[in-house]
């Protein structure tokens, strides 16, 4: 039986998407000839690794990894965020903003997290694809974060990674420019797929890994484990679905560890790499938007 399953939507002709299962890192079956059409009709069952393994069981095609384009691991799922839950996190937005330096300092202490929405599934940009800075932004970066899948019942059944990219001078200038700081073209990316069959404390062990390359060359990198997430997921799920349905699930990112120095800001053309040990790799070219 395979305990750890990696669950991904893929296309092969334009306009096609399926759903498929990588078991041995070079190979996807493909599960949409056994009527899985969805990603959603195995998030929201009892078991999905239970069911996995009676569908990896089935004589179903299988085709390799390199000629499958990977889409965005989501399908009408809302996507949301957390904030401050890395002392990392609190210290570099205290130090970004001198107007907004108590809130960070009070949420990261406070019983209630910081909760922020962040996107759309439609708008969820795809392993590979670019990510956006904005053009009336003069500080971006990147923030690489552990993601939650969450089915309609708030449990959570699966990891991947997000990119969380942010403005941080239209973050610093004012609290209130939160939204345009986090949400617009190409803010938000998820992939390259689902990792089930986790659980949290597993999930703690990973390490969390950010490099940014220029022009062929690493401009900076960076570590942190989801081991020092101030909070247990399940405490970030919970408030998520306090007194709101998700009939879809919901995504929701656990905050990020890794701050480049306030010397750095992304440029067009840069290539931001996120690894998350126990998912993969997400990679995404940066444009201005
Ligand atoms: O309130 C600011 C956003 C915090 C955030 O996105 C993070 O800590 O990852
Ligand atoms: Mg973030």
């Amino acid at each position: 039986m395979m305990a750890r399953m990696k669950l991904c939507r893929f296309s092969t002709k334009p306009d096609q998407i399926r759903v498929g299962l990588i078991t041995d890192d070079s190979s996807v079956l493909d599960l949409t000839p056994a009527g899985i059409r969805q990603l959603s009709s195995l998030l929201e069952s009892d078991n999905p690794v239970a069911q996995l393994n009676q569908l990896a069981k089935k004589n179903l095609p299988r085709l390799p990894l390199s000629e499958a384009r990977l889409c965005a691991p989501v399908e009408r799922q809302e996507i949301w965020a957390a904030g401050v839950t890395y002392l990392r996190s609190k210290t570099a937005r205290m130090e970004e903003s001198d107007f907004s330096a108590t809130a960070y300092d009070k949420v990261y202490a406070a019983e209630r997290p910081e909760l922020f929405f962040k996107s759309l599934a439609e708008k969820v940009v795809a392993p590979g694809e670019p990510v956006g800075i904005r053009r009336d932004a003069r500080w971006n970066v990147p923030e690489p974060e552990l993601a939650l899948v969450l089915n309609s019942r708030g449990k959570i059944v699966g990891y991947t990674i997000g990119n969380d990219m942010s403005s941080r001078d239209i973050e610093g200038e004012n609290l209130l420019y939160l939204p345009q700081a986090k949400i617009y073209t190409g803010s938000c990316a998820l992939g390259p797929w689902i990792q089930l069959g986790a659980d949290e404390a597993k999930a703690r062990e990973w390490k969390i890994r950010l490099k940014i390359q220029r022009a062929g060359k690493p401009v900076f990198s960076g570590e942190t484990s989801a081991g020092q997430i101030k909070r247990r997921f399940e405490e970030l799920a919970g408030y998520l679905f306090r007194s709101q349905v998700f009939p879809h699930g919901a995504v929701l990112l656990t905050g990020t560890g890794i701050v480049p120095p306030e010397t750095f800001t992304l440029q067009e053309r840069d290539v931001v790499e996120i690894e998350i040990t126990g998912i993969g790799l997400l990679r995404n070219p940066v444009m201005v938007v």
